[in-house]
C-alpha cells in the first residue's frame, strides 16, 4: 500500500494521485505541509510535497514518482511501450516542468492576491513566451498531449496548466493553453477524466472554509 504526502491544492500531489487513481492502485492520502524539519527532510529531501511512502521505502519528485508507478504497476499504462516514445513522454514533461511551471510558478502570489513585482511580470512574459513556443512543439492535443495514447504527459501538463494558465494571464497577458493548437479542447478532455473529477472535487472540499 502507498502513502500519498501532500495537499490537494498542489498542482505536483494531484499529479501523482491522478496517476494512482488511472491505475487502480490502493493508497492513502496523509496531509502534508512542505517542510523543513529534519523529520521531513529525511523523507522528501528538499522538503517539498508530494512524496509517497512505499514498501521499499520514500520517494519524492514527481517525475521520479510516475515513473515508479509505471514500473510498479505497468497496465494500465501511462507511457507507450515504444522507448522512443516514452522518451517523448517525459520529454514534453519536463519541457512544461522546466519550461512553463517554474517560470509561471515565480507568478503564482497573484492567483492568492499577493502583489508581484513588474521587473517579475515583464521576465515572465520574455519566458513563457519562449517555454510555451517550445512546447508547442512537442505537444499534439490530438487528442491527448503527446498523440494518439493518453500518458502520465496528459495528468501533469493538466495539473501544471491548471495554475500557469492564470498566472500567464494575469501576470504576463498571455493565453497559454490557447497558443497550443487544440490546448483548450485537450484541457477540457483531461479533465472528464473520472480521476481529475475526483481530484479537482478533493481540491474544492480542501479550499471550503471549515464552519
Ligand atoms: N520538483 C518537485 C516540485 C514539487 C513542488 O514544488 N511542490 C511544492 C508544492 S506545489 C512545494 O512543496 N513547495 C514548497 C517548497 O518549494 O519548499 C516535484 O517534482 O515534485
Amino acid at each position: 500500500m502507498i502513502t500519498l504526502h501532500g495537499a490537494p491544492l498542489s498542482n505536483y500531489y494531484n499529479a501523482v494521485k491522478t496517476a494512482l487513481l488511472e491505475k487502480g492502485m490502493a493508497f492513502e492520502e496523509v496531509m502534508t505541509r512542505p517542510s523543513q524539519d529534519a523529520a521531513y527532510l529525511a523523507q522528501s529531501a528538499m522538503g517539498k510535497i508530494p512524496c509517497i511512502q512505499t514498501d521499499a521505502g520514500y520517494l519524492a519528485e514527481t517525475h521520479a514518482i510516475l515513473d515508479f508507478l509505471e514500473d510498479a504497476q505497468p497496465t494500465p499504462a501511462l507511457l507507450p511501450a515504444d522507448p522512443f516514445a516514452r522518451a517523448k513522454v517525459r520529454e514534453l514533461v519536463q519541457s512544461i516542468e522546466l519550461y512553463v511551471e517554474l517560470v509561471a510558478r515565480r507568478g503564482y502570489g497573484t492567483l492568492f492576491g499577493r502583489e508581484v513585482a513588474p521587473e517579475v511580470k515583464a521576465e515572465l512574459a520574455r519566458d513563457l513566451t519562449k517555454g510555451i513556443a517550445a512546447v508547442g512543439k512537442l505537444a499534439k492535443c490530438s487528442p491527448w498531449i503527446a498523440g494518439d495514447a493518453f500518458t502520465y504527459a496528459d495528468l501533469f501538463a493538466y495539473w501544471a496548466f491548471a495554475l500557469a494558465q492564470p498566472s500567464g494571464q494575469q501576470n504576463a497577458g498571455l493565453d497559454l493553453l490557447g497558443s497550443l493548437p487544440g490546448g483548450q479542447a485537450w484541457y477540457e478532455r483531461v479533465a472528464e477524466r473520472d480521476s481529475v473529477k475526483r481530484a479537482l472535487a478533493d481540491q474544492a472540499a480542501a479550499r471550503k472554509p471549515r464552519t
